[in-house]
């Protein structure tokens, strides 16, 4: 991608409203722009990451044998009426007429619908067990929308349903996700510490936040050092084989947000040197809740004795925008971002020091195509801007590797590469520049 073609209106100032890191940096780095309280347009850059982070979610939720689909954002009150929660659920929900004087509302999540929609194509035991999921934007009116995209108020969530036919089989769903999770996090480069937590507005007794650490976090936690060091299911993982021990290897350890916090317990089972007392991020939640919404909706399937009963369910978000956010937090310096290349918005940035002059832009024109032809996705700032202007603006976005050729460069045959994250420079070979830097990404997204 061509600088000049592409949209990244950075800003050099320090918007005044963004009181953390990440708030700050995605609206310096031109990568979305607020639109109203809690609503936000990605821009080109941002959208870039938004759908890395998607596409992630999406891999490991079909690994782990869950199927996608896709639930509209505007659903009716009736459905709600039928669970109870369209009283329940409050202020937070944002009601809307439509011209006949239906009353609509656009979705805060999908439970009431995804219920609708199995009951009327799941008739047996023999039907079930299944997973569903889409990633669909929710809209929640927050009393408090604040910290850019961590709470919005209209957000991308991913959010997955699960249908079994009794209790036990509805467990080893829940562990389904719970293993899925870890590794979805992880290959974002995060650890995510799956904590004890109260289920809210969606319900049930069985739940679980992950949660990422970060000063900036808005909830309090508590928990065993140990859980961080925590190896996740690899590649290979069988998620249909019994995943019990991955789940109760990590529950053995105390973890717990604010709500669910006991002080005495924390002090009894975590030895002084290992108790973390942090804050932190919550990137994703789940929650298993049986048959609340399966009984008053009317969901069931019939047993192999030919009685009906209603479907144990239970649900799984992940907050594939409020990540967007989360990693910013994880990984950034004064100077910017530093993603890290599995959710980068391009792997590389090649820097042309003089556009305009004949041999710089020989040089850069070669290795731009050279890197594109072999799948490096590359930002090529063949702008005129300073070169001051120009190394500002790489930082700030924060790719992993910047390669740099002014005329200097060229007489010598050599281009600078520089790795964001910890700033290391060499000098490389104009002729190797392309397969080096294709090594180093290839390499960086080896994930098992
Ligand atoms: N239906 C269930 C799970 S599918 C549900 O809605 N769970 S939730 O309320 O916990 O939301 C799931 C995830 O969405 C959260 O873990 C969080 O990462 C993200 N999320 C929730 N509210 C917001 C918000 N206002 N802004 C950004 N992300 C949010």
């Amino acid at each position: 991608m061509r600088l000049t073609k592409f949209y990244l209106p950075v800003m050099k100032e320090t918007p005044s409203e963004a009181q953390i890191a990440s708030h700050r940096l995605m609206l310096r780095a031109g990568m979305m722009r607020q639109e109203g309280a809690g609503i936000y347009a990605w821009l080109p850059l941002g959208f870039r990451v938004l759908k890395k982070i998607e596409q992630i979610v999406r891999e490991e939720q079909d690994r782990a044998g869950a199927v996608e689909m896709l639930m509209p954002t505007i659903q009716q009150a009736d459905l709600w009426r039928e669970s109870g929660r369209y009283d329940a659920y409050g202020k937070e929900m944002l009601r809307i007429e439509d011209r006949g004087g239906r009353e609509m509302l656009f979705g805060p999540t999908n439970e009431e619908m995804i219920t609708e929609i199995v009951r009327a194509g799941m008739r047996s035991y023999k039907d079930l067990p299944k997973l569903l999921y889409h990633i669909q934007w929710k809209f929640r009116d927050e009393v408090r929308p604040r910290f850019g995209v961590m709470c919005g108020r209209e957000f991308l969530m991913k959010d997955a349903y699960s249908f079994d036919f009794d209790d036990e089989s509805g467990r080893r769903s829940y562990n389904k996700m719970f293993a899925a999770y870890l590794r979805t996090f992880e290959r974002m480069g995060l650890k995510a510490i799956p904590m004890r937590a109260e289920t809210g507005p969606i319900g049930g007794d069985l739940s679980h936040e992950f949660i990422i650490l970060a000063d900036t976090g808005e909830s309090a936690v508590f928990c065993d050092k140990r859980l961080i060091e925590m190896p996740v299911p690899q590649k290979d993982t069988d998620f249909d084989g019994d995943l019990q021990s991955i789940v109760d290897q990590f529950t053995a350890h105390y973890a717990a947000t604010d709500e669910m916090h006991d002080e005495a317990e924390f002090e009894k089972t975590v030895e002084e040197e290992n108790r973390i007392a942090a804050r932190g991020i919550e990137v994703g939640h789940i929650f298993f809740f049986g048959t609340k919404y399966s009984k008053p909706m009317k969901a069931m399937v019939a047993g192999s004795d030919g009685k009906d009963v209603p479907i144990q369910m239970g649900s799984y978000g992940v907050g594939v925008s409020r990540l967007v956010g989360g990693l910013i937090e994880a990984f950034h310096d004064d100077d910017g971002c530093k993603w890290p290349m599995a959710v980068t918005p391009f792997h590389a940035g090649l820097v042309n020091l003089k556009a305009g002059d004949a041999e710089t832009d020989e040089a850069c024109e070669k290795i731009y195509r050279e890197l594109e032809a072999a799948g490096v996705e590359v930002l090529y700032d063949d702008t005129p801007a300073r070169p001051g202007e120009k190394f500002a603006r790489m930082d700030l976005i924060g790719l992993p590797y910047q390669i740099v050729i002014g005329p200097r460069g060229v007489k010598s045959g050599n281009a600078e590469l520089k790795r964001r994250s910890d700033g290391e420079r060499e000098d490389i070979a104009l002729d190797a520049v392309a397969s080096h830097v294709s090594a180093l990404v290839r390499d960086a997204l080896v994930y098992d």
